[in-house]
């Protein structure tokens, strides 16, 4: 490729970054990401004015199903190697002695690793001590972990709604353990609603913001608490451990309501499983932070994904929905989550 010397992040500079996610061709990806730091880019803009934004549009493309997962995985890869081509080039930076040491992880269940790399790069540039534990982190485990290093920070990443459960788990656990956590990712709802709720110590919408935040108020310390009115300790449980059932009862429905099911191949119809699955799962977790907009946030992102796929969605999931409300009559949340989705539904029929 030929040297692409941009001074600035400019449209083309953009171009050859998403083309090179394209091509899945990590050369020109990392050669760029050189050049812009040669050029007096700051690496804080690459990883939030770059990479971050391209890798948006993977999944948007994904989602759109004009890529393939195979597509989008190797694309990710290479803004993982763009990541790890800007750390490695930007390892002289030293830790800021005022400051101290943040363990980054992510939300139990939570595969976008991504986002949460990059934040551990923008602290450590600003001069945080960073541990980056990776996608997928089980609460047991993390609090291992900090009994172990005692870290001053959990930065905990959170892109799904659906997380919320677990995400309070390891929110209260770390804290059990004394370590104050500061959450952020969408996951966390509009203005970070759910952290509150989940009784997270700090929150910020982004990585520039929370090393703002964290640079003004360290050392962090222990100040949330949850909101236990609010968060549901006995129907939470009860829709759990009832989703086999729930999962077989809304598909023999569907066998019988929703024609398009019966000439599905057994890879549709696996895909529904999961689908199904996932509604309910979000449908819990709606109904464990007490806010039904966790459950309609599920439809606005299921409505597009399926359509995409050629599935008639919105007759789908109202379907789906109404069949619910007869199996649930002892979970007046859940009713009145699932009306509030009708009706969601019914807006944009
Ligand atoms: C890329 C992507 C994917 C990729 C992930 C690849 C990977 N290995 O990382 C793929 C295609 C695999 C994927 C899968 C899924 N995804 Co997805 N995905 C996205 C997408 C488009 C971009 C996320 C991203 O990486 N952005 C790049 C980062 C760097 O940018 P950023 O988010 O602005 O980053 C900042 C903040 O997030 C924040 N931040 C993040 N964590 C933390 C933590 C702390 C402490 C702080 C302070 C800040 C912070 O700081 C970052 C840096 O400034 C988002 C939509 C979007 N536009 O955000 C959906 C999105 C997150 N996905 C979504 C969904 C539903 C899914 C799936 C469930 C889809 C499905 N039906 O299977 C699966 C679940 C996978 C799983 N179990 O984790 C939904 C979540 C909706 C919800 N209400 O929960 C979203 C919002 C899309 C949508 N609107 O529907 N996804």
């Amino acid at each position: 490729m030929s040297t692409h010397a941009g001074t600035a992040l400019t449209d083309e500079v953009r171009d050859t970054f998403d083309r090179a996610l394209a091509e899945a061709d990590g050369e020109p990806a990392v050669e760029l990401v050189l050049n812009l730091l040669d050029n007096g880019v700051p690496p804080e803009s690459v990883l939030l004015g770059l990479i971050a934004p391209a890798q948006r549009r993977t999944g948007e493309r994904w989602a759109a199903n004009e890529w393939s997962i195979a597509q989008e995985h190797a694309a990710t890869h290479i803004s993982e190697q763009a990541v790890a081509a800007l750390a490695l080039a930007t390892r002289a930076v030293r830790p800021d002695e005022r400051l101290g040491t943040v363990v980054v992880a992510c939300v139990d269940g939570e595969w976008h690793a991504l986002p949460a790399r990059i934040l551990t790069e923008v602290l450590r540039l600003r001069g945080f001590r960073t541990r980056f534990l990776g996608a997928h982190m089980p609460a047991g485990h993390l609090v291992s972990y900090l009994h172990r290093h005692g870290p001053d920070l959990v930065a905990l990443s959170c892109m799904l709604t659906v997380r919320l459960p677990q995400a309070y788990r390891v929110i209260h656990r770390a804290q059990r353990a004394g370590t104050p956590v500061l959450a952020g990712g969408p996951g966390f709802g509009p203005d970070g609603v759910w952290a509150r709720t989940l009784g997270s110590d700090l929150y910020a919408t982004g990585a520039a913001r929370a090393a703002d935040l964290l640079a003004a108020r360290w050392p962090p310390e222990r100040t949330g608490t949850p909101d236990l009115d609010r968060l549901s300790t006995e129907e939470y449980p009860a829709l759990v451990r009832r989703r086999p059932d729930l999962l077989r009862h809304v598909l023999d429905d569907l066998h019988e309501h929703f024609r398009a099911m019966s000439a599905y191949t057994p890879e549709q119809y696996d895909a529904t499983v999961e689908d199904l699955g996932q509604l309910l799962d979000f449908l819990a977790a709606s109904v464990f932070v007490g806010d039904p907009r966790v459950f309609t946030g599920y439809l606005d992102s299921a409505v597009p994904l399926l359509t995409a796929r050629g599935v008639p969605a919105v007759r789908g999931l109202t379907l789906t929905l109404r069949s619910l409300v007869r199996p649930l009559p002892d979970s007046p949340r859940a009713l009145a989550h699932l009306s509030e989705g009708l009706r969601w539904l019914g807006a944009l029929r």
